[in-house]
């Protein structure tokens, strides 16, 4: 149990991408401090965080990149994504067009991106909806195999488009059905969470299941003291750096 051992710590980039206000920073910081804000003010540029995660035998340092969601922003987006082993994409589930923009974010990644890097989809404000329309939210490794063809038995031809569904049962806020979600993440080999960074709902399992899922033998193992070499700031948050001691891990929102 008290493995005072030093563990070796893995430093994995990681990137934060989606439309403006989809809760990229509220997760961010319900990850690293968990804490809520209402009123967040737009992250300009990106802001830079850092917060490490206890798997069984590592430890992995995110180096937590969360950029900014306007279009205006976006042609700065390679400069974090590029080198980065691990991306979370985020839509609202209650804004179908914002899952729209994630696909589009996604397509980017697999074309100019890490060719190993791995991509959790991140469905974000489960809060908002009734807990009819949410599933267990669970995660979905991208290797896992559970058929989920189409949900309804429609012979309409033509591959399913992104309709904006307003959702089927008596959603009220939901726009996006986790199983349209959920299919596309299947499909195009993605993790999968719905998660809220409100109430920290599935916050800490997206980086855990992220660190367990990257290819290690691909990094290099730095000392668990090791600095951050590349300790850059760009938004206008407060707490653009906040890097968690190690003995100070906030269990409310990380997986350490
Ligand atoms: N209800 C709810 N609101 C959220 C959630 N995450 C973020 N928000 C709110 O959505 C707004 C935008 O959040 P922010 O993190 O700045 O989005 P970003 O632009 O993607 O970084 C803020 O008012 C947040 O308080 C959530 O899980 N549930
Ligand atoms: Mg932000």
């Amino acid at each position: 149990m008290s493995d005072e051992t030093p563990v070796k710590a893995v430093q994995v980039k990681l990137v934060l991408l989606g439309e403006a206000a989809v809760g990229k920073s509220s997760l961010v910081l319900r990850f690293c401090q968990g804490d809520f804000n209402e009123n967040t003010s737009p992250t300009i540029g990106a802001a830079f965080l850092t917060q490490k995660c206890r798997l069984e035998n590592r430890i992995v340092k995110f180096e937590i990149w969360d950029t900014a969601g306007q279009e205006r922003f976006h042609s700065l987006a390679p400069m974090y994504y590029r080198n980065a082993q691990a991306a979370v994409v985020v839509y609202d589930i209650t804004k179908a067009a914002s899952l729209e923009k994630a696909k589009a974010w996604v397509k980017e990644l697999q074309r100019q991106a890490n060719a190993n890097i791995v991509i959790a989809l991140v469905g974000n404000k489960l809060d908002l909806v009734s807990e009819s329309s949410s599933t267990p939210a669970t995660v979905t490794p991208a290797a896992q195999e559970t058929e989920t063809e189409g949900e309804d038995g429609e012979d309409d031809s033509a591959e399913e488009s992104i309709t904006p569904t307003p959702a089927t049962e008596s959603d009220d806020a939901r726009q996006v059905p986790t199983a349209e979600a959920e299919a596309y993440a299947k499909e195009s080999g993605l993790l999968f969470f719905e998660a809220s960074a409100k109430t920290g709902h599935n916050v800490g399992e997206i980086f855990t299941e992220i660190a367990k899922t990257i290819p290690f033998d691909t990094i290099t193992p730095e000392p668990a003291t090791a600095q951050t070499g590349n300790r850059r700031s760009a938004g206008n948050h407060e707490n653009n750096n906040v890097n968690l001691g190690e003995g100070q891990q906030a269990k409310k929102g990380g997986c350490c």
